[in-house]
């Protein structure tokens, strides 16, 4: 298969960000929703803002206090033995009782662009950490154009788990949230372009803890906000680039074959690829067929090195006929495109057995 990246590659990276908040750098501008809104491409990029250290033995997290409705930063010291910090995205503590906190501090920004390829990032966020359930973030966005309308899905993240807002936006200006869809732990919602048999479908990754995997499930509303008849849709595969995690990635494609959906999938190694999933045109709940070889893998320096290496992350992409412009995050850093024939991902598919899913 074709994969043509682009030479601008990476398209957004920190640099490009004027920190948000005081004393603080940028070091993650990736994981971006996308969306056409009339002549612009929107990105709507997942920055990661993290206090500038006032030495070597220290790490600050900074995370929203609803109790002091503001900004809060702690300390943690890296000789700490109570501490784990082998995860550059987290720092744990040994003991399980106690919550864990993240390096960084990620909202949502967006960045506009007239050819898709270089882009210029709004001054303000247009959706920054301000309840409870946002105490350490909002994350990896993803943006349906239904009925007119942009309804963001997104990643919350606070004591209480990770779980799934949704926003709504006409302009990417202001935006309006309804709450919480998904109570933790769940991520990866991606919400269908058009109803199907009347009613609203969404994929989601449930994470059970005990009995169970991270895998992708469907659901259906008619509303947006309550989401019921849930089904499992596809499960890890062992051995396989998707064989530990997974997740819905970019806004399900209407096509002649099904709706393609591309989703990622992480190994044993943390490496994160991208591969593709078709669903029935009628019934979403139904696999058609999956890639058995991811359509993206992180090859690209910028792609297996930064600030969690080996990581390509598909948010969206913009469709024009047979070309799909996939934008993805890569090493949790900056932003990337990547133009996929759609005939020729269709065509990579192997078809499911009847049952075999
Ligand atoms: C994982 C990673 C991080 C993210 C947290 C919380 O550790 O995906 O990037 O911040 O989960 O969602």
């Amino acid at each position: 298969m074709k994969v043509v990246r682009y030479a601008e590659n990476p398209l957004v990276q920190p640099s490009d960000i004027e920190p948000h908040l005081e004393q603080s750098e940028v070091i993650g501008a990736f994981n971006a929703g996308t969306a056409k809104l009339r002549n612009e491409t929107i990105l709507l990029l997942r920055v990661a803002e993290r206090p500038v250290s006032s030495d070597n033995e220290h790490v600050s997290a900074v995370w929203y206090d609803p109790d002091a409705q503001g900004l809060r930063t702690l300390e943690f010291n890296l000789n700490d033995e109570a501490l784990d910090f082998r995860d550059s995205r987290v720092i744990r503590y040994k003991n399980k009782s106690q919550w864990s906190y993240l390096t960084s501090v990620s909202y949502l920004r967006v960045a506009r662009s007239t050819d898709g390829r270089h882009f210029i990032v709004d001054k303000e966020p247009l959706l920054f950490p301000n309840n409870r359930y946002e105490a350490f973030g909002v994350e990896d966005p993803r943006i349906t154009q239904i009925e007119g309308r942009f309804y963001i899905t997104y990643s919350v993240v606070s004591t209480e788990g990770v779980g799934v807002g949704l926003a709504e936006t006409e302009d990417f200006v202001t935006v309006r949230r309804h709450g919480l869809i998904f109570p933790p732990e769940n991520k990866d919602v991606v919400l269908f372009p058009e109803r199907v048999n009347g009613k609203f479908f969404a994929l989601h990754r449930p994470v059970p803890s005990g009995v169970g995997q991270p895998e992708v499930w469907i659901a259906q509303s008619d509303n947006l906000e309550h989401w019921g008849n849930h089904q499992h849709l596809i499960g890890l595969r062992e051995g396989r680039w998707d064989s530990r995690r997974m997740g819905a990635g970019a806004v399900p494609i209407k096509t002649d074959k099904g709706w393609l959906e591309i989703y990622h999938g992480a190994d044993h190694n943390d490496r994160y690829c991208m591969g593709a999933l078709l669903l029935d045109v009628n019934n979403p709940a139904k696999v058609i067929a999956r890639s058995d070889e991811p359509i993206l893998t992180p090859t690209e320096p910028y792609e297996t090195e930064g600030f969690f290496g080996n990581v390509v992350f598909s948010c969206g992409a913009v469709v024009e006929d047979d070309v799909v412009k996939l934008y993805y995050g890569v090493a949790d850093t900056a932003m990337a495109c990547a133009q996929f024939s759609l005939r020729e991902i269709l065509d990579s598919l192997t078809y499911v057995e009847p049952g075999a899913e």
